[in-house]
Order: structure tokens, then C-alpha cells, then sequence
């Protein structure tokens, strides 16, 4: 009942991280939309706290809730309010961060983005308000030091305190009725959907609880739920228990993908059910995330062309709900986005080009990630046939509907698309050249671009 985006078939969502609302209100009127992007995952909304580390405001003092006042460093309600139903209008849905496991960190205390006073050590957060025994205490949580550390457990994981992070008693139906609340709110400012943060660290039946006093869109229809569950074999904790509630976060296709971005034969194993992965319809997948782009294990922009590999795959293949990530530039783990000397994020200046500049990466605006949000709709459905790694060149059709390649140099191949006969633009191009499949399906394809090995068409509007 959680699964449906609500933006009309589409299949692709971005992570604008860190953008601000007014940025991404004019990214989705200039490219989302005519792209034929579902949606935009946005930053945390609600009041956070504000920590200044060298200079500083990191991005992660986005995931320490104040109260569910919508002013943060993406701005205040009436610009949310503009971005949600401006988006609307060209068919883009905007998602949530919902930052609903802990408040702000032990040891802090002040003021927030909106002006509430809070003191974490006392666990009173008046801007809601939550005090004390909204709390998970020492008796709730059977931790030496009172914070996650077991993850064999799933009382020290669902009940301790997540890095020093205060813990929400979210069994308690005043604790229910607050969340739900700031849930409904947006809905009722037109958001189609959540990303629960830290959800592993939630009882699914605590969600159960908050999802069921959340209102339908005022259009109808349950809000689309996805809720960050790392599962990796490692412990008590499987992202199974959360299925009835939405899609989960994949983080072993993450792995998958990044072996085969740099192996491509090995990407027709990317989905590996033997590994308790969740299965294509209730698994999010994505290649990084703005954790894991701060870590070792994913790919990111920093990794080029086979983080572009990876993504183009990605939204070739038919596993799981797909979102790509879009950044900004960073070689400091805790830099906050691109900033003016007052704090503020700088705007994102989208060049002649159509690439970004001021410090934003923009990955959703590279050919061979961009271009491929309106393959995977047209595609939507079909299964993946003919896939074939041959002489370095990977290819698959989907159906009788769309035919992909990629490879880790320039190609020029003579394959069987899977096609009926007809003349068809290469996406990846944006129709710089086009592709003609023969009576028997097969073509000749290369990719218009050599720095840019990629060729995607589809039958579907794409001749
Ligand atoms: C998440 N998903 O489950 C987010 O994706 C992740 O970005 C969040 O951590 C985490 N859960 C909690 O929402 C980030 C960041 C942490 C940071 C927290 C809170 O990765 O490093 O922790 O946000 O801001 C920071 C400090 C940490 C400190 C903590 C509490 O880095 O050293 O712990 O605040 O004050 C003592
Ligand atoms: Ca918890």
C-alpha cells in the first residue's frame, strides 16, 4: 500500500542533497519534468540544529531535529510550500528526509534553525514539545554506555541512542501523534512520500503505528514510504520485517553494482536473492547515498566514468525503485554544502552547457545518468533479454521496448536489439544521432559521443 510514488508511472527519483527550495523549484520547471524524473528526495525540512566545526556548518547537523517547524537551511514553509506545488504542476513529486528516530545530540543544547530553544541533555525540545519521558532511558536500553552498539541485538539497536543521537520513545502515542502530525502537514502542503531515516533503528511496529494515523494525499492514495534499513547479513536486523510498510533501502545492490561497474559481466548478477536481498518490488536501490559517498565502499562522482557505469546500469536494468544522487564537490567528510560568508548555501548556477557550477556537482545532469530517467519509464515492466558482455561491450533490450550498451572504452557493435524495424534516437545523444534496427532487429551502434560509451533507445516516443 506504500509502494506507489504517485507520479504517474515514472520510475526515477533524484537526491537533491542539500539544494535549497527555491533552487529546486526552477530545477524541476528547467529539467526534472521535461526529463521525465518521478521525483526529488529533499533534505531534512524541519528545524535542526546549528553546529559550527571549523568554520563550518556541516551537513549532519541536518539530522538533529529541533521540532517539525519547517525552517531549515533549504528555507522556510512558504518557499517548501512553493517548491512541492510548483514541481507538482510539471508532474515532479517531492519526498522527505524524515529524520523521526532521535532529536538533536547529548551534550547539546541552544537554539535551532527556527528559533526554539532546546537542551538535549535534559530532552526537552519545547518547539514540539518533547520532554524526558518522550525519551528512551538507560532502563529501555540494555547498552554498557546507553548507545547502539550491538547490532546482534535489536533492543540496543531500536532502543539506545544512535551516536550520542537522543532517542524518541516512538511507542508512546503522544510520540505517535507528533510524528504523524509533521507527516501530515506536508502532506497537506502536497509531499508525496518519505525516506525514514534510521527506520532500522525503529520497531516496525512503532512505525506501523505512526503510518497508520498518517493521512492519505489529498488526492488519494497512501503516501510512498522507503525507510533506511542497512542490512548487509551483519546482524539481528532484516529489512524483511519492514516490507508491509514501504520500499527498504538495497545497500547490498550498492555493493553488486560497484563490483560490476568495473566487471561489467558480472552485472547480470547484480540482484542476488541467495543473499536475502529484498526482492525488485520492495527494494530501493540507488549507487551511493550521502553517507556512503562519504565512505569507502560506493562509487561516487569522484570515480568518473564508472560511477557513470554504474548509474547509466542502474537505470538500464529492471531491479528495485531506482535514485540517483546529486551532489556538491567535497573532500571534507563534514563540509556542509557550498556557502556565501553569511552561511547561507550558494545558489546552483546551471551553465550554457547544462552542467552546474558554484560548488554542485549536478551528477543527474550528465548525459548518461540524465537522459536515462526516461528510458527506465518507457522501459517500465519488461524484462531484461539478450543480455550479453562481449568484447568488453555490455548489452541487453528490455522487452520489445527499449535496448541499452555500455561499455569501459568506445564500441561499435552489430547486435540483435530485441527491436521491430525502425529508426531511433539515442537518448544518451539527446538525439544526435539515431539508431536503425533492421527488419530482423538487429543495428549497428555505437556511441555518438567516444568519451561517452553509452547508446539507450527506446520505441516508445523515441523515433
Ligand atoms: C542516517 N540514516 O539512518 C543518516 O543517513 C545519517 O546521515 C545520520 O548520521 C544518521 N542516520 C542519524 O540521522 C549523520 C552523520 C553523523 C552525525 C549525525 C547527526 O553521519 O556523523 O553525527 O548525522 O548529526 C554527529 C557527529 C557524531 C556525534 C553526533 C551526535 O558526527 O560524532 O556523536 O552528531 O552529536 C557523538
Ligand atoms: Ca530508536
Amino acid at each position: 500500500p506504500y509502494h506507489d510514488p504517485h507520479c504517474g508511472g515514472k520510475q526515477v527519483i533524484v537526491h537533491l542533497f542539500e539544494w535549497k527550495w527555491t533552487d529546486i523549484a526552477k530545477e524541476c520547471e528547467r529539467f526534472l519534468g521535461p526529463k521525465g524524473f518521478c521525483g526529488v528526495q529533499v533534505s531534512p525540512p524541519m528545524e535542526h540544529a546549528m553546529i559550527t566545526t571549523d568554520g563550518d556548518r556541516p551537513w549532519w547537523e541536518r539530522y538533529q531535529p529541533i521540532s517539525y517547524k519547517l525552517t531549515s537551511r533549504s528555507g522556510n514553509e512558504a518557499q517548501l510550500k512553493d517548491m512541492v506545488q510548483r514541481c507538482k504542476a510539471v508532474g515532479v513529486r517531492v519526498y522527505v528526509d524524515a529524520v523521526v528516530n532521535h532529536m538533536a545530540g547529548l551534550g547539546r543544547k541552544g537554539v535551532g534553525t527556527a528559533g526554539s530553544t532546546f537542551d538535549s541533555d535534559a530532552r526537552d525540545f519545547p518547539g514540539v514539545p518533547y520532554t524526558k519521558d518522550n525519551f528512551n532511558d538507560r532502563s529501555d536500553c540494555p547498552s554498557h554506555d546507553g548507545n547502539v552498539n550491538n547490532y546482534g541485538d535489536p533492543k540496543n539497536v531500536r532502543n539506545c541512542y544512535l551516536v550520542g543521537l537522543t532517542d524518541l520513545d516512538a511507542s508512546q502515542e503522544y510520540v505517535q501523534d507528533k510524528i504523524s502530525g509533521y507527516f501530515n502537514h506536508l502532506i497537506s502542503l502536497g509531499v508525496a512520500g518519505f525516506r525514514v531515516d534510521a527506520a532500522k533503528h525503529m520497531w516496525p511496529k512503532d512505525l506501523e503505528g505512526i503510518l497508520a494515523k498518517t493521512h492519505d494525499l489529498p488526492e488519494g492514495g497512501r503516501p510512498f514510504f522507503y525507510h533506511e534499513v542497512i542490512d548487509r547479513n551483519d546482524g539481528a536486523i532484516k529489512v524483511n520485517e519492514y516490507f508491509h510498510l514501504g520500499y527498504v533501502t538495497e545497500f547490498r545492490y550498492m555493493q553488486k553494482v560497484r563490483e560490476g561497474a568495473s566487471d561489467l559481466g558480472r552485472l547480470g548478477a547484480v540482484y542476488d536473492p541467495g543473499w536475502g536481498m529484498a526482492p525488485p518490488d520492495q527494494a530501493f536501490v540507488f549507487v551511493d547515498n550521502h553517507d556512503t559517498q562519504r565512505g569507502n565502499e560506493a562509487l561516487t562522482y569522484k570515480n568518473g566514468a564508472e560511477y557513470k557505469r554504474a548509474v547509466a546500469f542502474t537505470l538500464a536494468y529492471n531491479y528495485g525503485f531506482t535514485r540517483v544522487m546529486s551532489s556538491y564537490y567535497f573532500t571534507d567528510n563534514s563540509a556542509g554544502p557550498p556557502r556565501n560568508a553569511d552561511m547561507s548555501a550558494k545558489d546552483v548556477i546551471i551553465k550554457s552547457d547544462g552542467t552546474c557550477d558554484n560548488g554542485w556537482v549536478c551528477e543527474h545532469r550528465w548525459k548518461s545518468i540524465g537522459n536515462m530517467a526516461m528510458f527506465r519509464n518507457a522501459v517500465a515492466g519488461t524484462s531484461v533479454d539478450n543480455f550479453k558482455y562481449e568484447n568488453g561491450v555490455l548489452s541487453f533490450n528490455r522487452g520489445n521496448k527499449g535496448f541499452f550498451a555500455m561499455g569501459s572504452n568506445p564500441f561499435s557493435i552489430s547486435v540483435n536489439t530485441g527491436l521491430p524495424a525502425g529508426e531511433y534516437c539515442d537518448l544518451i545523444s539527446e538525439c544526435a544521432q539515431k539508431i536503425r534496427v533492421d527488419g530482423s532487429g538487429h543495428a549497428q551502434v555505437s556511441p555518438k559521443d567516444p568519451s561517452d560509451p553509452f547508446v539507450a533507445i527506446i520505441t516508445q516516443g523515441g523515433n
